[in-house]
């Protein structure tokens, strides 16, 4: 069965647990601290979370990656739509969460838990809250007043984005556009949303 092991309340794992509940597919979750435990690095040597074990001997990192590979083992899917220009917006936007937003949130925020207070402002934090800044306006355009970011349906790529804005904001207590915020409360209306959220409170 599908596992993914995750901190407690953490969004990148939540991602992966939503996407589960939209497709009906059966998980557990499992969570860590930090620092991880010594069982847990034997299995992931990396020691981040979220993490996925699934039959056949898979056990990855990355959640955007785990995202693609759920879709593509357990799809069709309309989380990720077949024809080619929905398929390729989904992948880019999906994949846009993690490697620009999400690795710029993870650089703000470790500034701002654990950065010395001279460094917390520093060049880096300043360069990266222009860049999220940025990605809220593009992001706000691409929604265009919509529902869903691609198509007329719900697919990875809302689920990617919105999870990685929830962390941006939870975290490190930033305002988002009301285009966005209205589409985020929209999403978490979903039964499937809130039966994920109930599962990885840990
Ligand atoms: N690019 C990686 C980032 C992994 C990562 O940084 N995970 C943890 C730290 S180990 C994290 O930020 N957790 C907070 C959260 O998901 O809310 C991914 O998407 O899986």
């Amino acid at each position: 069965m599908i596992r993914i092991t995750n901190f407690a309340r953490g969004a990148r794992g939540l991602r992966l647990a939503w996407q589960c509940e939209e497709m009906g597919l059966a998980y557990e979750t499992a969570f860590v601290g930090y620092p991880p435990p010594a069982e847990y690095l034997a299995k992931n040597p990396l020691g981040n979370v979220p993490f996925l074990e699934d039959e056949g001997g898979v056990a990855i990192n990355e959640s955007a990656a785990i995202m693609l590979f759920l879709a593509n083992r357990y799809g069709p899917t309309p989380l990720l739509p077949r024809a080619p220009a929905l398929n390729a917006r989904v992948t880019q936007l999906t994949v846009y969460a993690e490697a620009t937003f999400g690795a710029g949130a993870n650089t703000l925020m470790v500034a701002h838990f654990g950065a010395p207070d001279a460094e917390k402002k520093n060049w880096s934090v300043r360069m990266q809250e222009e860049a999220a800044e940025r990605s809220l306006a593009y992001l706000v355009n691409v929604l265009g007043g919509g529902a869903f970011l691609v198509g007329d349906d719900l697919t990875l790529a809302d689920i990617a984005i919105a999870t990685g804005l929830g962390m941006y904001k939870g975290a490190l207590g930033k305002e988002l556009p009301q285009q966005l915020v209205d589409w985020r409360a929209k999403l978490a209306e979903r039964p499937a949303y809130q039966r994920a959220a109930q599962r990885t409170q840990g």
